[in-house]
């Protein structure tokens, strides 16, 4: 009776500690998805904040299509190289923006607009590299994605190197395995990978990246039509560089899972998207997102939740930025070891 009495209280223990265990396993897990962010991060501080991104946004994108895709690229492009912290925004004779992969990022003025009405509605408080995730978000909502709530708290570095950029950015010509380790490096699965990479259902490509896979050979994943298509708009010689086409032909400015359709056809403009067809370990989760858009478009902002927290600078890391091209100037009395001149 004691004995089965005891063994009844070991087994309340061990529950106990079984508990324990789960609610501290579940706060770690908790610290670690949102990486030290808070959604509604500026509630008390800037309770518009959202809502005036959301507008500059909604009004740029009318303005100019192209700017939703932009926009969405900028941010992708500001997390793999020093973190999300609107390093990929500094202007600079050797910032991240004079990197190759970066010859085609658009959407700039619509930041700035943002950061000035920002700034004018409560100054020094919103990061530019929260700022780039909530519009990112917006444009992805706008182009008829899911929308998700972004965790904010960002702050923003004042590092920008293109060296890193070239080293940190994948390239088109990449194998699965390399674009693969690209993304685990940030500490992004191969799903997420495959998933983030849906992107391309919106947006374009200049001719000046879509000529390898044309000349001298016609790499055999493409379609034969695609094939044509391209080199009629991107000739071997006397072409245009800075002609464009657009990374999904079927429904090129809407956000759905088409992308992954195309690439069932051979139809996928860049190699590093066609080439995940080529191994059975990215080929099927690929065909997955075929089945629907709205399981695509969900698990699409899952990774970019992960995504849109790599290496995020909080608490006294960091700063406002005042203007998302430049880092604050440096306050003279607060530098205490600035030597004399
Ligand atoms: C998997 C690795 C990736 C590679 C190799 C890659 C490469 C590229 C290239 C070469 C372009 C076209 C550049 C040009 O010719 O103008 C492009 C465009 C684009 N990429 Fe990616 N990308 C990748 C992943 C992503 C991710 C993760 C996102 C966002 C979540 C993204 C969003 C976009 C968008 C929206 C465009 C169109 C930009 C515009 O129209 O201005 N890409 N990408
Ligand atoms: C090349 O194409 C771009 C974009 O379409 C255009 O602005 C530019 O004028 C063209 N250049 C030439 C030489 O045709
Ligand atoms: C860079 O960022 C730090 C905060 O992390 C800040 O104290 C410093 O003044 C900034 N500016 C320059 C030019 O270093
Ligand atoms: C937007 C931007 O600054 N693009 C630059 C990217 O890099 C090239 C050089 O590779 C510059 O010429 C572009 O101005």
């Amino acid at each position: 009776m004691a004995g089965a009495r005891g063994g009844g209280h070991g087994f309340v223990i061990m529950m106990q500690y079984w508990a324990l265990g789960f609610v501290i396993a579940q706060l770690l897990q908790m610290a670690e998805s949102q990486g030290g962010l808070q959604v509604g991060f500026y509630d008390q501080s800037c309770p518009l904040a959202e809502q005036i991104v959301r507008t500059v946004v909604e009004r740029g994108v009318l303005q100019d299509h192209g700017n939703a895709p932009g926009l969405i690229r900028l941010h992708f492009h500001d997390c793999f190289v020093q973190g999300c912290d609107g390093s990929v925004l500094l202007d600079g004779a050797k910032s991240e923006k004079t990197a190759s992969p970066n010859f085609s990022l658009r959407g700039f003025e619509v930041v700035d607009s943002a950061k000035a009405e920002l700034e004018k509605q409560c100054p020094g408080v919103v990061s530019c590299a929260d700022l780039l995730a909530f519009a990112a978000r917006d444009s992805i909502e706008l182009t008829g994605g899911k929308r998700w709530e972004v965790p904010a708290g960002r702050r923003d570095g004042n590092v920008s190197d293109n060296a890193e950029a070239e080293a940190m950015l994948p390239s088109p010509s990449l194998d699965v395995h390399q674009l693969t380790d690209s993304f685990t490096r940030k500490g992004l699965s191969q799903n997420d990978m495959i998933t983030l990479s849906g992107a391309h259902t919106i947006g374009r490509i200049h001719c000046s990246t879509v000529v390898a896979r044309l000349y001298p050979t016609t790499d055999p994943n493409l379609d034969a039509d695609l094939a044509v298509q391209l080199k009629t708009l991107c000739p071997e010689v006397g072409g245009n560089s800075s002609s464009t086409f657009n990374l999904d032909p079927t429904t090129p400015e809407l956000f759905d899972n088409m992308y992954y359709s195309n690439l069932f056809g051979g139809k996928g403009v860049l190699q590093s998207d066609q080439i995940l067809f080529e191994s059975w370990s990215t080929k099927l989760p690929t065909m997955f997102n075929v089945l629907s858009t709205t399981s695509f478009t969900s698990s699409f902002a899952d990774s970019m939740l992960t995504m849109s927290q790599i290496e995020v600078k909080t608490g006294a890391d960091g700063e406002i930025r005042r203007h998302c091209r430049v880092v604050n100037p440096v306050i003279a009395a607060s530098s205490p070891a600035s030597p004399p001149v």
